[in-house]
C-alpha cells in the first residue's frame, strides 16, 4: 500500500473516511495517527501482530533449558517482586509451569524485611529446598551476588526482568531483558509480566515441536493476558504498540470470562464493565495491599485460585487494608494540607519575603516542607503529589523518624528537584537524599527542619523565575456551551470507547469547558461535588478539600470557572447514560484550585 496516498492531510478527511465525529478525529489527528494502516492496527489490535519471542535477547536460550527443566521434572523456583507487576508475572509463570505438571515453588521477598529485588538467603532457601532452576520476575538483572550463589551450588538462574541493567550483570544462565544495549527486539517497554507472557508463548511453542503435545491439551495463554493487561497498566508501561495489543485482548478476557480473584475485586468494587481505569484505580492498589502485609503471598493466591469462595475471602481481606491505607492516607493529606495553607500566609514567609526582593517574582514560598511527627512512611509519597498538584510548587513531605525528618519531594517540570538538593546551599541540611527532577527522597536531622525550609526557599528565589511554577494543562479539545449536546456527546463517547485502552502515552481524552454556567451544583458526601454543564451531568470528585471551604466552592460556580472533564458512562438500574468526570477546575474570583 502506497503510505502517501494512506495518509490524510487533515482531521476532516480522517472524520470522512473513519465515519467518526469530528472530534475523535481530531483526537486521533493529533495524537499522530494520520493514515489508513496506522488507524486500522490501532482500533483492530491483532494478537497475530505480536512479533516472536526470541526476538528478545536470551529468550531461546531461557526457554530451552526451561523446555529441558519440564523433560526432566525438575523442582522450579518462580522469584517474583512483590508489587502489583512482579506478582501478576509470578501467577503467569506458576499457573502455566503447573498446567504442564512442573513442580513450581513461588516466593516472593518481604517488603520491609527483605526489601526490593532478589536477595541471598531467600535464593539459598530456594536451592535448599531442592529447585534446580530459579526465574526472577520483574526484578532480578542487578543481582550479581544472588547470581553468585547460583552458579555455585550448579543452580541455573534465568533472569526475566524489565529494569535498567547495571554497570556488572549477574552472572545468570539467561538475561532476559529488553533494556540490555545488546537487545535488538525494540520490546523495552514491556513491563514484567509482559516479559513472562512471551516466555511462556516460546516456551508453549518448543515444547509443541517437542511433540510434549501429542495426544493431550495445549494451555491456553490467552487466559493469561488478563494478568499482563493488570501489570502493564499498573506498572505505568506505555500503552502503545504491543501494550495496546496485550492490554486490549486482556481487558476482554475479564469481560468474558474472568478469573475468580479478579471477579471478587470487580465485585467488591462495583466495577461492572472492567477498563483500563479500573485496573489502575481498582486492581493495582489491592494487589499491592498485600505487600503491606508480611507478604505478598495473598495477592498471589487470589490471582491463582479456582475457588470463588477462596477468592472472595482474600479479596475482601485486602479491601480492607486497602481502606485503612486511604484513610491513614486521607488523614496525613489533611494534616499536611492544612500546613501548606498556614506556611502560604505565614508572616514569617512575609518577613523572610521583605528582605529577599527576588521572592517577588514568583510564589511565595517557592517550596513548602510539610512535617509530622507520626505520619505513615507508606504515603508520604502520594500526599507529596497531591499537595505539589495542588499548590503548584515543590513539596517536601516529611515523617519523623527517631532523631530525623525522612520523606518525599515532588516537583514540577521546570523545577529540577534533584538538582536542587544537590546545591551546596540545599544539601548542608541533609543528611541523605536521591531521585531525579520529579521525584525524590530526603532526611534530616530534627533540629534542622527550620532552617532547611528557609534555606530552600532562599534558594529556589534566587533560582528560579515565576515561569517555572506555571503548569500548562493538557487538553485534546475546547468545549463551549454549544457542544453540551447530549446526544452528540454520547456519540462521541461510543467513538471514545474504541480508542480503549488509556494509559501512558495515550492517555484518556481530556476537554476544557469554558463559557457555560453551571447548575444545580450540590455536595455529596461532604467532599464531592455534582451539577450539570448545560444538559450534562458532572462529578467532581474530592472538589472539596475542607470543610470550611463548601460555600466558597459553591458560590464561585458560575459562567467565568473553566472545568477539565473526561466523559464517561453512569450505569444506574440498567440505563447508560453520558456524565462528565471533572479532573480539574478554575472557579470563578477564586486562586486555581
Ligand atoms: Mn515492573
Amino acid at each position: 500500500v502506497d503510505g502517501f496516498e494512506s495518509h490524510f492531510d487533515d482531521h476532516a478527511g480522517l472524520a470522512q473516511w473513519l465515519q467518526c465525529s469530528t472530534l475523535v478525529a481530531q483526537i486521533l489527528w493529533q495524537r499522530g495517527l494520520r493514515n489508513k494502516e496506522q488507524i486500522t492496527a490501532f482500533l483492530k489490535p491483532g494478537l497475530s501482530q505480536l512479533p516472536h519471542p526470541f526476538t528478545i535477547i536470551d529468550m531461546e536460550k531461557a526457554v530451552d533449558r526451561l523446555v529441558d527443566a519440564v523433560a526432566n521434572e525438575e523442582p522450579i523456583a518462580v522469584y517474583g517482586d512483590y508489587d502489583v507487576d512482579g506478582t501478576c508475572g509470578a501467577a503467569i509463570l506458576t499457573e502455566f509451569l503447573r498446567s504442564l505438571g512442573v513442580d513450581v515453588r513461588c516466593y516472593q521477598p518481604n517488603r520491609f524485611k527483605e526489601g526490593y529485588g532478589v536477595n541471598v538467603p531467600a535464593v539459598e532457601r530456594l536451592i535448599s529446598e531442592g529447585a534446580t532452576v530459579l526465574i526472577s520476575v520483574d526484578c532480578g538483572i542487578t543481582a550479581v551476588a544472588p547470581a553468585a550463589v547460583c552458579v555455585a551450588s550448579g543452580v541455573d538462574y534465568v533472569v526475566l526482568d524489565h529494569h535498567l541493567p547495571g554497570d556488572v550483570l549477574p552472572q545468570a544462565f539467561a538475561l532476559v531483558d529488553p533494556q540490555r544495549a545488546e537487545d535488538t527486539s525494540g520490546l523495552q517497554n514491556l513491563c514484567g509480566a509482559g516479559l513472562a507472557f512471551f516466555f511462556v508463548m516460546g516456551l508453549r511453542l518448543k515444547l509443541r515441536q517437542a511433540g510434549f503435545f501429542d495426544g493431550k491439551a495445549e494451555p491456553n495463554l490467552l487466559s493469561l493476558l488478563d494478568l499482563v493487561a493488570v501489570a502493564t497498566i499498573a506498572d505505568m508501561a506505555d500503552v502503545r504498540g504491543v501494550n495496546r495489543i496485550l492490554v486490549s485482548h486482556g481487558l476482554k478476557v475479564m469481560k468474558q470470562k474472568p478469573r475468580p480473584g479478579l471477579k471478587a475485586i470487580f465485585d467488591l468494587a462495583g466495577v461492572k464493565d472492567p477498563r483500563s481505569q479500573h485496573l489502575g484505580f481498582v486492581v493495582g492498589p489491592r494487589i499491592n495491599a498485600a505487600g503491606r502485609l508480611e507478604t505478598a503471598t495473598p495477592a498471589l493466591e487470589l490471582l491463582l485460585t479456582t475457588d470463588q469462595g477462596r477468592a472472595q475471602e482474600i479479596a475482601e481481606q485486602l479491601e480492607q487494608i486497602n481502606r485503612a491505607r486511604r484513610e491513614s492516607q486521607d488523614e496525613v493529606v489533611a494534616a499536611a494540607r492544612a500546613q501548606a495553607l498556614e506556611q502560604v500566609s505565614s508572616s514569617l514567609f512575609q518577613q523572610m519575603a521583605r528582605a529577599l526582593p527576588a521572592a517577588a517574582y514568583g510564589p511565595w514560598p517557592r517550596a513548602l516542607v510539610l512535617a509530622g511527627e507520626n505520619w505513615h512512611e507508606g504515603v508520604v509519597g502520594i500526599v507529596a503529589s497531591k499537595i505539589m498538584e495542588e499548590f503548584k510548587r515543590p513539596v517536601f513531605v516529611l515523617t519523623r523518624k527517631g532523631d530525623l525528618y525522612k520523606g518525599s519531594a515532588r516537583s514540577l517540570a521546570k523545577v529540577d528537584i534533584f538538582n536542587v538538593m544537590q546545591s551546596p546551599a540545599v544539601s548542608q541540611f541533609l543528611t541523605n537524599y536521591g531521585g531525579h527532577a520529579y521525584a525524590g527522597g530526603a532526611s534530616l536531622k530534627v533540629q534542622d527542619l527550620d532552617a532547611f525550609r528557609a534555606g530552600l526557599n532562599e534558594y529556589l528565589a534566587l533560582t528560579t523565575v515565576a515561569d517555572d511554577y506555571i503548569v500548562p494543562r493538557r487538553a485534546d479539545a475546547e468545549l463551549s456551551g454549544a457542544d453540551m449536546n447530549l446526544p452528540l456527546l454520547t456519540r462521541v463517547m461510543a467513538e471514545l470507547d474504541q480508542l480503549e485502552p488509556f494509559g501512558l502515552g495515550f492517555p484518556e481524552p481530556v476537554f476544557r469547558i469554558s463559557g457555560v454556567a453551571p447548575s444545580q451544583g450540590r455536595v455529596l458526601k461532604d467532599k464531592h461535588l455534582k451539577f450539570r454543564i448545560g444538559s450534562v451531568d458532572a462529578l467532581w470528585f474530592g472538589a472539596i478539600r475542607a470543610a470550611e471551604e463548601t460555600e466558597t466552592v459553591l458560590q464561585s460556580l458560575t459562567e467565568d470557572a473553566v472545568y477539565w472533564v473526561s466523559p464517561q458512562w453512569n450505569e444506574w438500574q440498567g440505563v447508560r447514560k453520558l456524565q462528565f468526570r471533572v479532573s480539574h477546575g478554575e472557579l470563578s474570583g477564586s486562586e486555581a484550585i
